[in-house]
């Protein structure tokens, strides 16, 4: 029988959107339940996840969070095109090296492009040249094999269910100058061809683009750095 899913998210959150992703592909139904993040959570949420953080998600009345952890245990429940199961020949390889991939990519790269956007003038230049120098050094080789995808595959493997949200706000965020220098997309399509055209590949898969808004996610990501701005302004005088 089909699990009772129920997702609770924000379309705003690049963690909550990796849920979406999952969903998507192994195509389970689910219910969505949007949390307002600009107000305190509610008691009822914090009943489902005393965190306060999306996504949540209810599993047959089992309350899993952690987004990752959420993905790694859809995965397992349902095999499929998204990783082998770890007895399948092959099976506890293949998702070392995903596992290798994510990590790196959330260890050495992410955080400095999400404090680039956050950062201003020399500083968020330097920060994504660094965010750069990560993707070219640490991430490059490990698309070497990619076809589109991970490892070869030609559909979307867990690899990119935990990548593609934050991929898909980096390539945008850097069309707009004031987010992210534009060289960011210039330097990693010439220095980073394996990357490139894996992202590029990444960025228009359906369940990757279902919920994406380009237009409210650059908004909000300005909001943010006025907000933060105003706070620091505060706190000079
Ligand atoms: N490690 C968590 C991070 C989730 C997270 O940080 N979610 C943010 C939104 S992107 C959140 O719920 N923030 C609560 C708030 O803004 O009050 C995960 O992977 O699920």
């Amino acid at each position: 029988m089909a699990p009772k899913i129920t997702l609770y998210t924000a379309h705003l959150c690049p963690w909550a959107h990796r849920s979406q992703i999952a969903l998507r592909e192994l195509g389970l139904e689910f219910e969505t339940v949007i949390i307002d993040l600009s107000v305190p959570r509610t008691p009822e949420y914090l009943a489902i996840n005393p965190r306060g953080l999306v996504p949540a998600l209810s599993y047959d009345g089992k309350i899993l969070y952690e987004s990752g952890l959420i993905a790694q245990f859809l995965v397992d429940a349902h095999p499929s095109h998204l990783a082998k199961t770890s007895s399948e020949p092959g099976g506890a390889l293949q998702r070392f090296q995903i596992g290798f991939f994510v990590d790196t990519y959330f260890t050495k790269a992410q955080p400095n492009l999400q404090a680039a956007v956050l950062a201003s003038g020399e500083e968020k230049v330097a920060l994504a040249t660094k965010y750069v120098d990560a993707i070219v050094k640490e991430i490059e080789p490990l698309l070497s094999d990619a076809a589109p995808f991970f490892g070869g595959s030609s559909r979307l493997t867990l690899a990119e269910v935990q990548t593609a949200s934050f991929i898909l706000r980096a390539l945008a965020l850097s069309k707009h100058e004031d987010l992210l220098p534009g060289s960011i997309l210039t330097t990693l399509s010439e220095k980073a061809p394996n990357f490139w055209k894996w992202a590029q590949a990444v960025i228009v898969e359906k369940s990757v683009t279902a919920i994406w808004d380009e237009d409210v996610v650059v908004k909000s990501s300005r909001a943010r750095i006025q907000k933060l701005a105003a706070a620091k302004a505060q706190k000079v005088q």
